[in-house]
């Protein structure tokens, strides 16, 4: 019987999910503090994600020929992803009152502890990221890549991207309506002087010149989303000790994959009614068929980096094939 591609990904992508499920709960469950209370809320928080981020910084450690054991970094940047949902759930940001299919962590534990939670994690993943036993001079970078691509040049960056500039969360809290070609615009400056401050185009390719409305949306997509997406598959060529085109090449890969994510999820969310009015996204400023068509074009230039990288088997390539073929009906 010949094998089936496809099945042999989603049970490499399962068995992965499981392996960081399993470490995680270990982590948390075992983590030394007198008080239950925020560890039960960080258990909440950290349970039920696809542990995307995860994978890929395993399975680029592997195949980038990694040799010794990446998890400590792998649950440090899905530390990292729960920790910003639970923030990003909360009433200040997108008032969100479920997350993986239950209630979101302040809607269970209150607002403060979610704040709080998220905080916890936060840290938590620097702590975890520090255990690892790989070589100290990996892991030192690791954790500066880490620390990068969730902080103000990352995913904290582009979340402020999404909120807009007002310090009470108005004029476009959640909205991104302050994003150039909308009412009350942060100005095109402000917009670039955030992509220029993060030192981003050296981790990133080049970045859009942001002369429309679509180019700062797309900024706020490569930040908040994209940035997490490249940090893992960064950290697992720095920590396989790949050379330093590859660590390159492999973010630009990440990168591309979790822009063409987010266009992605915003389709799927406008196509079930599930995004605000206001919020602004890609497929709005340039129709569902043009967004479609950009997540595609990412998703195949992720393939052709990642091949760059060694080879079309990396899991990051099968997962920008299993997106192009589930989400868009596209052949690889
Ligand atoms: C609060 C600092 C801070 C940042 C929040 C990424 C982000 C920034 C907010 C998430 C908003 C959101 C739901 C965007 C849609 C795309 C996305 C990143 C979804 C969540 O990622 P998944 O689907 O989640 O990988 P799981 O639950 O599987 O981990």
């Amino acid at each position: 019987m010949g094998v089936c591609p496809l099945d042999d990904f989603l049970r490499e992508l399962e068995s992965l999910r499981k392996a960081i499920d399993e470490a995680m709960e270990r982590a948390i469950s075992g983590y030394p503090c007198d008080v239950p209370l925020i560890r039960e809320a960080m258990a909440y928080a950290s349970e039920g994600g696809k542990r995307l981020r995860g994978a890929i910084v395993l399975s680029t450690f592997e195949s980038l020929g990694g040799r010794g054991d990446a998890t400590p970094f792998a649950l440090a940047i899905e530390m990292i992803q729960a920790y910003s949902l639970v923030h990003d759930d909360l009433p200040c940001m997108d008032d969100a009152e479920m997350r993986r299919g239950r209630p979101a962590c302040h809607r269970k534990y209150g607002e403060a502890m979610g704040v709080l939670a998220g905080d916890a994690l936060l840290t938590l993943a620097f702590e975890t990221a520090a255990t690892s036993d790989l070589p100290p001079y990996r892991v030192v970078e690791g954790i500066r890549a880490l620390a990068y691509g969730a902080g103000a040049a990352g995913m904290v960056g582009g979340q402020v991207l999404d909120l807009g500039p007002g310090t009470d969360g108005s004029p476009g809290s959640a909205s991104g309506a302050h994003l150039p070609g909308a009412e009350g615009s942060v100005t095109e400056a402000q917009v670039l002087g955030a992509a220029e401050t993060g030192g981003t185009r050296e981790a990133s390719g080049s970045w859009p010149s942001l002369n429309d409305g679509a180019d700062a949306v797309r900024l706020m997509y490569r930040l908040k989303t994209g940035k997490l997406f490249e940090t893992a598959a960064r950290l697992g060529a720095i920590l396989a000790g790949a050379p330093g085109d590859i660590v390159r090449k492999a973010g630009e890969a990440g990168m591309s994959f979790g822009f063409a994510f987010q266009i992605l999820d915003d389709i799927e969310d406008a196509s079930q009614g599930g995004a605000e009015d206001q919020k602004d996204t890609l497929p709005k400023r340039i129709s569902v068929e043009k967004a479609r068509e950009e997540a595609a074009e990412a998703l195949r230039r992720c393939k052709k980096l990642v091949t760059e990288c060694g080879g079309p088997d990396f899991l990051l390539a099968r997962l920008a094939d299993y997106y192009l073929a589930s989400k868009l009906g596209l052949a690889p």
